[in-house]
């Protein structure tokens, strides 16, 4: 049991909440309840985000790529550094970061995490043995951290738009459509043997490492479960996709799958106001990655338009360079501000911008997920995060403004608990595991660093 001293429910704050748990599950939520022996207790109960998008390998090298070369750097600059650090990553390695990463989201206030998975062979290209050996290194980090996994072994099938070959640094992302069945039959064995809030969806990468045809098939073949896919990040993919295909990435997407709740479109920074009340009213969730958007200068989401239109969205840390989710909800909303040159933009009407982009990305996480999760509600998993009200970063603030507070004026630091599917993994701010997990991570870099 926990008892909070507030609690944020489906409908609203509440007080003396004690919160009843099987099986993973909330079984019940009461509010002026009194607290009894046993209870955990807490300052602040609030529905848990998932972080709906990471390529966790990445974490291991933030830091590396903000040195400027002569010529101008840019996203695409970033992703040949990228590449080429790939090359060096063991499956030890992978497994140490992916626990590392868990543990960071875990202790920021993440119950769950949408791993996009795309490196899935040895360096060079050669599948392993097991063709779900990195995949089995992600789901072992999810044992060993505990959080809730969305796995999403990733098709890369091409280098490029126009079906392009595979550059060199690209090998061990790359999947026929055969192959890649195959290889989300044996993430599936992986994650089989993790919670039953674990699950496998897909992530077909993005157009450019796809085609039409590949994409139908992979699509028919699947089972059911999320699809995610990066899109419309820089504006060279939307030009090389209008080139190849005759329309705008978002546009062509919405024409030719049948996109819908179960899909979440990673970024969808460059749109127009038409494609996005498309992507809106298609009912998918539009899978931010704010910190990320702004290290690697994809611009400012359309947030207004979006929200206007009912959009569903959800918060990623993408490439890992920092995790922080209190960085990443106050980062969207200042990205709208910088180019609107305007406050409070991402609410439609009046009211609490930290309430919106909570509430919203907890709801749309949830969905993007699969997780039956995003509010504390009897029949929802038990996806929590607990902060300290007390702290005094928010010690001021009124019930109504905590949100606020949370979003623009505290640190991760306020977290004291997070629970994934009632697995207490986060207590006092510090995840139950993380000597070990850290040691080993050190460990991991010291051999990697030896080796780049
Ligand atoms: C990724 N990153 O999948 O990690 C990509 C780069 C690619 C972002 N799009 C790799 N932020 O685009 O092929
Ligand atoms: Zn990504």
């Amino acid at each position: 049991m926990i008892f909070a001293k507030q609690a944020l429910l489906a409908d609203g704050w509440a007080r003396d909440v004690r919160l009843s748990i099987e099986a993973g599950t909330i079984t019940d939520a009461v509010p002026d309840a009194s607290a009894q022996l046993g209870d955990t207790r807490v300052d602040t109960l609030l529905p848990s985000l998932a972080n709906l998008h990471s390529h966790s390998f990445q974490r291991a090298m933030a830091g590396m790529t903000e040195y400027r070369m002569a010529g101008k750097d840019s996203f695409w600059t970033w992703r040949d550094l990228m590449y080429r650090f790939t090359a060096h990553l063991s499956p030890e390695h992978i497994e140490a970061i992916a626990a590392f990463v868990f543990l960071q989201m875990q202790e920021a206030g993440y119950a769950s995490v949408g791993e996009f998975h795309y490196l899935h062979h040895q360096p060079g290209g050669a599948p392993y043995a097991d063709l779900g050996e990195l995949s089995a290194c992600i789901a072992a980090a999810a044992q060993t951290t505990g959080i809730g996994l969305t796995h999403l072994p990733v098709l890369y099938t091409y280098g490029g738009a126009g079906q392009a070959d595979l550059q060199a640094g690209q090998a061990r992302f790359g999947n026929c459509v055969d192959r890649f069945g195959e290889l989300v039959a044996r993430a599936r064995h992986a994650v089989s043997a993790l919670p039953g809030d674990c699950r496998v969806g897909i992530a077909p990468h993005s157009l450019r490492a796809t085609s039409p045809g590949d994409l139908a098939a992979a699509l028919d073949a699947h089972e059911g479960g999320p699809v995610h896919i990066h899109i419309a990040e820089q504006p060279k993919e939307v030009a090389d996709i209008e080139g190849w295909l005759g329309a705008r990435p978002v546009e062509w997407l919405l024409a030719n799958a049948k996109v819908a709740r179960e899909w979440c479109l990673i970024h969808a920074t460059h749109m127009t106001d038409a494609e996005t009340r498309a992507m809106a009213a298609s009912g998918a969730v539009a899978g931010l990655c704010p910190i990320t958007e702004a290290n690697l200068g994809d611009g400012p989401f359309n947030g207004p338009a979006y929200l206007q239109a009912g959009g569903a969205f959800g918060i990623g840390s993408d490439s890992n360079v920092l995790i922080s989710l209190t960085e990443e909800l106050r980062t969207l909303e200042y990205s709208q501000r910088l180019r609107d040159v305007a406050r409070n933009v991402m609410v439609v009407g009046e009211g609490s911008v930290g309430e919106v982009l909570y509430t919203g990305a907890a709801r749309g996480g949830a969905q993007a997920l699969g997780r039956k999760a995003g509010t504390i509600e009897v029949g929802q998993l038990a996806d929590l995060v607990a902060i300290d009200s007390t702290d005094p970063a928010l010690v001021a603030l009124q019930q109504s403004q905590l949100l606020d507070g949370l979003a623009f004026a505290a640190k991760d630091s306020v977290v004291t608990d997070v629970w994934s599917a009632g697995r207490h993994a986060v207590k006092g701010g510090r995840h139950i595991a993380r000597d070990q997990i850290v040691a080993r991570y050190r460990a991991a870099m010291a051999s990697l660093m030896a080796s780049l």
